[in-house]
């Protein structure tokens, strides 16, 4: 039999789950023996960020924690899509808490292991931007007060998605959501309000605080990891893009949470008792344009006409971001002089995010945004149809 020997291999790819790399370089995913924490048949859309996130996340910390773990889970997609009676897809131990107390019930589960002499089992709590920022936002910042020993993730996809992807407090200027609609003088959210959560938790001076995305799962792993090897009240806040809120093509998810970070506009960065201690530098800066392009929720800013004024406001804040951080080092490769985008390939077909009632459909479905026959999925302003799935 004639054979070919490998010459190479790409380290920094999931091709093969990185099994070619050494047992302590490879990726949690790699190894047939993970947690598998999120596993297979579950009902998120597809290309749905916060699936992958999750997944590597609680793997991850599985596999820091020796699989002695609890899991506390705020209402949210992720909950629901994950566990619609009598199903499952988690295999930890997982509990489902209301809508805003995850990290209040996160700081009990944590109270009763201490009480019962188990200090080797671990609590994570996790929820999506809503239940973070918003309504579980008390409960989170006296679970950091308190420097409870939780590691608490939000899932940011900067809306209410499970309810009809209505605005919440960390939803970008100019974004439309189902509450702020692309209408008026000022189409879509509005600048100036907002929670920079990672920053408050900051504030809070707690050991440890990070943020990153789904397209650095390498680096997600690692924080999580690194998050894990502590005590105390430690808080991850990954970006995580949602194909079907954003208005999106659910094979760009980590093509946009690539360019949030290389635009500048979701800084990724390491913080501990409130000093950051590293940053991700920007590795080929683009400009925020390109981000926003392919986004249905940004098609305001570009059609009919082009609003160079919100543009210009949503880049200052890239800017803003750049220099607040230092994103760009020596290594980072300017933009291109010709303002060619780097990236192309808005989705015009994406026009308006599809009903969130459809984002549990079956995989036959053509995708989030398209119908079955490829072409828009009705416009959520003239379809009043009730969402089956939504939370009671
Ligand atoms: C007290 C309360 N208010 C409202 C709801 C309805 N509700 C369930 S999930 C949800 C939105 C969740 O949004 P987010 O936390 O951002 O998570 P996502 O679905 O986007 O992942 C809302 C409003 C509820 N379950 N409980
Ligand atoms: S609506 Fe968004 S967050 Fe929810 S399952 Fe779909 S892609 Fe994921």
């Amino acid at each position: 039999m004639t054979t070919t020997p490998v010459r190479f291999y790409q380290v920094g790819s999931f091709a093969v789950g990185n099994r070619l790399l050494a047992p302590e370089l490879a990726s949690v995913q790699s190894d047939p023996d993970r947690a598998n924490a999120l596993t297979s048949g579950h009902r998120a859309c597809q290309g749905c960020g916060e699936a992958l996130g999750a997944r590597y996340v609680l793997d991850a910390a599985m596999a820091a924690a020796g699989g002695r773990m609890v899991t506390v889970n705020a209402t949210g997609c992720l909950e629901v899509f994950s566990t619609p009676y009598p199903e499952s897809s988690w295999r930890v131990p997982w509990l489902h808490s209301v809508f805003g107390n995850a990290p209040a019930v996160a700081t009990g589960v944590a109270a009763a292991l201490r009480a019962l002499g188990r200090d080797d089992i671990r609590t994570v709590a996790q929820g999506g931007d809503g239940g973070t920022v918003d309504i579980g936002f008390a409960c989170l910042s006296g679970m950091f007060e308190r420097n409870d020993d939780v590691l608490y993730i939000c899932y940011d996809n900067q809306a209410y998605m499970n309810t009809g992807v209505q605005r919440s407090g960390a939803t970008p200027p100019a974004a439309r959501t189902a509450t702020t609609q692309a209408v008026g003088p000022h189409p879509g959210n509005v600048f100036g309000q907002g929670k920079d959560v990672p920053r408050i938790a900051m504030a809070h001076e707690i050991p440890y605080v990070a943020t990153a995305t789904v397209a650095d799962l390498r680096d997600l792993e690692a924080k999580v990891a690194k998050a894990m090897a502590m005590h105390g009240a430690r808080y991850l806040h990954v970006f995580v893009p949602c194909p079907l809120g954003w208005g999106a093509a659910s094979s760009h998810t980590v093509r946009i949470a690539r360019l949030a970070t290389e635009s500048g506009i979701f800084p990724v960065f390491e913080a501990e008792h409130g000093e950051v201690t590293s940053v991700r530098k920007i590795r080929r800066q683009v400009p925020v344009e390109e981000y926003l392009r392919l986004q249905g929720r940004y098609a305001h800013l570009f059609r009919p006409t082009r609003n160079e004024e919100v543009l210009t406001r949503l880049q200052a804040a890239a800017d803003r971001n750049i220099a607040r951080y230092g994103l760009l080092g020596d290594d980072a490769v300017p933009e291109p002089a010709s303002g060619e985008p780097v990236l192309v390939g808005a989705a015009p077909h994406l026009e308006h995010p599809a009903r969130p009632s459809d984002h549990h459909a079956p995989s036959t479905s053509a995708g989030p945004g398209l119908d079955l026959h490829g072409n828009p999925a009705p416009d959520p302003r003239s379809d009043p149809a009730p969402r089956a799935h939504e939370e009671a």
